[in-house]
Order: structure tokens, then C-alpha cells, then sequence
């Protein structure tokens, strides 16, 4: 595997090889299949244009032989920070073709985390939209060029200002015909990085391999059934594990679908889309659910083509669950998931008290699955503890990050999730809970640690911080910072101002502040979270 990246022992890879998970088939390998088999269908709507499989295919190499006539050569990582538009896939598979990896940034990131995955993963070039959602991309890739001296390139969709154009890029026929087999890259070497939704202050890069991820979406798309009537619309941004590949926009491809983007969650947007083009299957967040959900009551859109619903990515409440079929018509699946890998899935013929309650079981018999006690020994059956996994689609360690992952997986190799479950009688998984100091906010994951650094180096008067979840109705957490002052409250505008100034992505800044004299403490000296989250709840008047 890249240098930076922690294989799978011999031994297992060999098991994950002979037991067919592992297939030796490259993600670059696979569009061409799946082109030879499905050329005249359409693969990929996003707005008025469409592609067929042939077209995306030949896209696909025409980038191959542009980055590759730009210098960018298998091994190098590429940060890609596109929306839901064709482009992203047709970039992504060009880099595949390459070997070449690119790296996901979420298209929320600004100037401290692109800085950051630029120069973490080295990046030699960057692939960004011209303007989205009234933010310049471009200006931001002008700073960032100046900080990160790897980078050599940068592309852009749309107008390139003083960058390249990606659509020249691709428009230029290519030199040399890039190879049919092995298409440029090892199967079991890492395909593109994922980013984690983790506790550290910035993200982690999660290596995904071809052979991984290929399993992973062949996995996931037996159990949602898909074949080549599925229509996928890709309602969550595209560069998210659980719209990429569980079974998602690989997922669809894989089986001769088709998939439709949809540039925003809203449901004016995405109703209107599920009705013109006959959607079948999507997936959200608990929040846009909701949305969906409200906006059910009022919209003449015809769902009826809508089939099944996943959510994943937060917690649902089983009082939302039960609203989803009779609104909206479908069926509900619950999806637990993680870009570091393990998936739990509810089934179709599951009995529809445990699709409402639990989340389902692994989507693979090779999933090994732990649940232990702080001390790391297994709780007995139905107890809740820490989920701990490995499996032939789950990391073994994170990209250039051996002192992180010596805490972050067991000597056997078992990732720490961080997360607490327990598992029914029957063998599903129920989340519990989580000890790790994430906030999920409508889903989108806000590490503590990064927003307390921010605070303290953001503002005089911020002695200490210490970020906390706020239940929210509708975003399931809000980011709440308790901070210790000397001097005047600060405003929360003002704040937001100022780190948003620092660079730091919106979803990440605090929607509430409150004021405290001293933190309280846990035995061992840290500052007791729980403890907070009970002071908030006291103060919002909502401790039970
Ligand atoms: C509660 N918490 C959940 C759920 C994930 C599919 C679906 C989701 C993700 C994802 C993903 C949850 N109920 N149903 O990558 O492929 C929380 C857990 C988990 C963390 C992972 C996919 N589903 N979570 O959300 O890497 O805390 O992946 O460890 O962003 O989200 O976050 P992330």
C-alpha cells in the first residue's frame, strides 16, 4: 500500500481474497465494465445534462490524460471539493484510471481546512467549482496555493479565473490512450481518502482501497436490491461515504442505474426531482428527513416511484421512523455508518418494530464486531459498551498518523468507534450513545476539540472553552460552548465572525455560548462533559 497507509495482515487479505470479498478489481477497471455492459444508458443526471455510461467512460479518460499531461502521476493525491455535479465522478474516476488519489474535502471547508488536507495529504492539485453557493472557490485555492508549496495545480468547474479549466482539460482528446488493464493502479492499494468525522482536531485521512470499497458497494447493493431500474438521487453532498458508495452513487452504477444529483437537500428540489425522473432509492440525515417530511403535508409532487428511504449518519428517533412511510410513501431503512468503514443496515423483510427501533445489522458475514467496557472486556450480551470493528472494508489505521492510530485501534487491529451500542436479541445493533467528543449536527460531525482551540485563539477575553452537544429538534445538536472569560461576554455573531475569519467551515461554529465561572471536573482533572450538558439542559430548562 502508499507509503503512510496500514495494510491488512497478509494472512487476512489472503482470507478477504479466497472468500471472493476481494476481487482484484480496480474502482478505474470497474466504470469500464460497467460502460461495456451498460454503454447507452444513462448513468449520471445532474441538472439538464445527461450521461450515458460510454459518455462518463471516455470522460473518465480524457481526465486521465489531462492530469496525467499536467504531471499528476499515480500515488500523488489530488484534493477534490466539488458539489453534487457530474464532474466530481467523471474526476474521481479519472484519478482512479491514474492511480492517482484523490483526497474528499467536504464542499463546507474553507481556508483552515483545505490548508489542512493539502498539506497533510501533500496534494499536487486541487479540483474546486468556480462559485458555490455564493462562495469563490477560486479565491480560496489562490490562498491556499500561497501556504501549501506541493500544490502545482489547480482546476476548476465552470469559469477558472486564474487557474485551469477543467473542462479544457477534458476537452483536449487524449495523447496517449490510457490503459486498459490494470488501469493504472493496484487493487489493493488505497483508491481516495475519505475524511474522518472524528475527534481530533483535524480530520484524519481514511485510505479506502479499490478491492475495499469495491466489496463494499457490491455488499451494500445485493442487500438494497438494486439493479438497472434503480434511480439513486444523491441528496447528501456526493463526497459523503454514505452517498458515494453504501450502496449510493457506486452502488447504482454497479448495478446499471442511473443517478440523479440533486445540488441541495431541499425538498422543493429533490420532490420535484423524484418525480421527473422516477427516483427509486435515496438516502439522508435525520434532519432532512424531517424536512421531507414536513414539506410531505403541502406538496402535490408524485413520490410514488420512491421506494425505500435510507437514513443514516444520526440518530433517528423512532417517533420520526414511524412518520416515514405513511408521508412519503416508502419503505425505511436504518443505516449506521462510518468512512473508516463498518456498515449496519435494518433488511427489507425485517419486521417493521425492528426498523423503527435499531439499526440494523452488518452488511458483511466477514464484520467482526465487539462491544466492550472501558477496560476493553466484552459487556455480556444486550449490555451496552463501545462498539470496537474490523472487517474486510474497515481501515487498519489512518494515512500518516502512527501515533493517533496506536490509541485508535487494538493490537489486533479492531477500530475503536467510539461509539456506544448494544445489539437485541436478535442481533441488531442499537446506538446508544457515544463517548468520543463529537457533536452531530444534522449529521455533520463537529470535532470539540478543534471549535475549543479556535475559541481560546480567536478571542482575548476566551480563557478556556469547552464545546458540548445542545439537543435540537430538528438538527438532533446544535454546538454549544461553555467558556470561562475574563472580561465581557462576547456575542455569538461576534464569535461566529471571528472564526469564521480563522477559516473554519460553517457547519462548525458555535449556535450557542454560555458563560461559566470554572469548569467542573472529572476525577482524573478533565473537564466533565456530562456534567456540562447537564448545566445546559438545567439552564434550558429541559433536565428532566
Ligand atoms: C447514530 N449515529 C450514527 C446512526 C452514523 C453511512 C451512514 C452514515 C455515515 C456516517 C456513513 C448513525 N445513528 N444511524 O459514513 O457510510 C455516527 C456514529 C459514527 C459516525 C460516523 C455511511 N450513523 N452515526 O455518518 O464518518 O457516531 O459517517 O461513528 O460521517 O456517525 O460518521 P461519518
Amino acid at each position: 500500500m502508499l507509503d503512510g497507509c496500514v495494510p491488512w495482515p497478509e494472512a487476512t487479505a489472503a482470507a478477504y481474497r479466497e472468500a471472493g470479498f476481494w476481487r482484484g478489481e480496480t474502482l478505474g477497471k470497474l466504470l469500464r465494465d460497467w460502460a461495456r455492459a451498460y454503454g447507452s444508458r444513462t448513468a449520471l443526471v445532474g441538472g439538464d445534462r445527461r450521461f450515458t455510461y460510454a459518455e462518463l467512460d471516455a470522460w473518465a479518460d480524457r481526465l486521465a490524460a489531462g492530469f496525467a499531461s499536467r504531471g499528476i502521476r499515480r500515488g500523488e493525491r489530488v484534493v477534490v471539493q466539488l458539489p453534487n455535479i457530474p464532474e466530481f465522478v467523471a474526476v474521481c474516476f479519472g484519478l482512479f484510471r491514474l492511480g492517482a488519489l484523490p483526497v474528499f474535502a467536504l464542499t463546507a471547508h474553507r481556508r483552515h481546512e483545505i490548508g489542512h488536507l493539502c498539506g497533510y495529504s501533500d496534494a499536487v492539485a486541487y479540483v474546486v467549482p468556480d462559485i458555490h453557493q455564493g462562495f469563490d472557490h477560486r479565491e480560496l485555492a489562490q490562498a491556499v496555493r500561497t501556504s501549501v508549496p506541493s500544490l502545482r495545480e489547480v482546476f476548476v468547474a465552470g469559469d477558472p479565473g486564474p487557474h485551469s479549466s477543467l473542462d479544457e482539460l477534458s476537452s483536449t482528446p487524449a495523447p496517449t490512450p490510457v490503459q486498459d488493464a490494470p488501469l493504472g493502479a493496484d487493487p489493493g492499494d488505497a483508491a481516495f481518502f475519505l475524511l474522518s468525522g472524528g475527534t481530533t482536531a483535524l480530520p484524519k485521512l481514511i485510505p479506502r482501497t479499490h478491492d475495499d470499497y469495491a466489496y463494499q458497494i457490491r455488499a451494500a447493493s445485493e442487500i438494497c436490491e438494486l439493479d438497472g431500474d434503480t434511480v439513486y438521487l444523491a441528496v447528501l453532498p456526493i463526497e459523503f461515504n454514505f452517498t458515494w458508495g453504501c450502496p449510493g452513487v457506486l452502488g447504482t452504477l454497479s448495478a446499471g442505474g442511473t443517478v440523479v444529483l440533486a445540488k441541495t437537500p431541499n425538498p422543493d428540489e429533490c420532490f420535484a426531482l423524484i418525480e421527473r425522473e422516477r427516483v427509486t432509492i435515496t438516502s439522508c440525515v435525520p434532519t432532512v428527513a424531517h424536512m421531507w417530511l414536513d414539506a410531505a403535508r403541502w406538496s402535490e409532487r408524485d413520490l410514488s416511484s420512491l421506494s425505500v428511504l435510507q437514513i443514516g449518519s444520526a440518530k433517528l428517533h423512532p417517533e420520526v421512523a414511524e412518520r416515514i412511510t405513511p408521508a412519503l410513501g416508502c419503505r425505511l431503512q436504518q443505516v449506521f455508518g462510518m468512512a473508516e468503514g463498518l456498515l449496519t443496515f435494518t433488511r427489507y423483510d425485517d419486521p417493521l418494530d425492528r426498523v423503527l427501533t435499531t439499526q440494523g445489522r452488518p452488511i458483511s458475514p466477514a464484520d467482526e464486531i465487539r462491544v466492550v467496557d472501558t477496560e476493553d472486556r466484552p459487556v455480556r450480551p444486550g449490555e451496552t459498551g463501545e462498539l470496537l470493528t474490523r472487517g474486510p472494508y474497515t481501515l487498519r489505521g489512518y494515512y500518516r498518523a502512527e501515533e493517533h492510530n496506536a490509541r485508535a485501534f487494538t493490537e489486533d487491529g479492531f477500530y475503536r468507534t467510539g461509539d456506544l451500542v448494544r445489539f437485541t436479541d436478535d442481533g441488531d445493533m442499537v446506538v446508544q450513545g457515544r463517548i468520543k467528543d463529537v457533536i452531530i449536527r444534522g449529521g455533520d460531525k463537529v470535532s470539540a476539540t478543534e471549535v475549543e482551540g479556535h475559541l481560546t485563539a480567536a478571542h482575548d477575553g476566551i480563557q478556556q472553552a469547552a464545546v458540548v452537544p445542545m439537543p435540537d429538534a430538528v438538527m438532533g445538536e446544535r454546538v454549544c460552548a461553555f467558556v470561562v472569560l475574563d472580561g465581557e461576554p462576547p456575542a455569538v455573531p461576534e464569535v461566529r465572525r471571528l472564526l469564521r475569519a480563522r477559516g473554519l467551515a460553517e457547519f462548525k461554529l458555535p449556535d450557542r455560548i454560555e458563560v461559566i465561572d470554572v469548569f467542573p471536573l472529572t476525577g482524573l482533572g478533565k473537564v466533565d462533559k456530562r456534567a456540562l450538558a447537564a448545566e445546559l439542559a438545567q439552564r434550558l430548562g429541559t433536565s428532566d
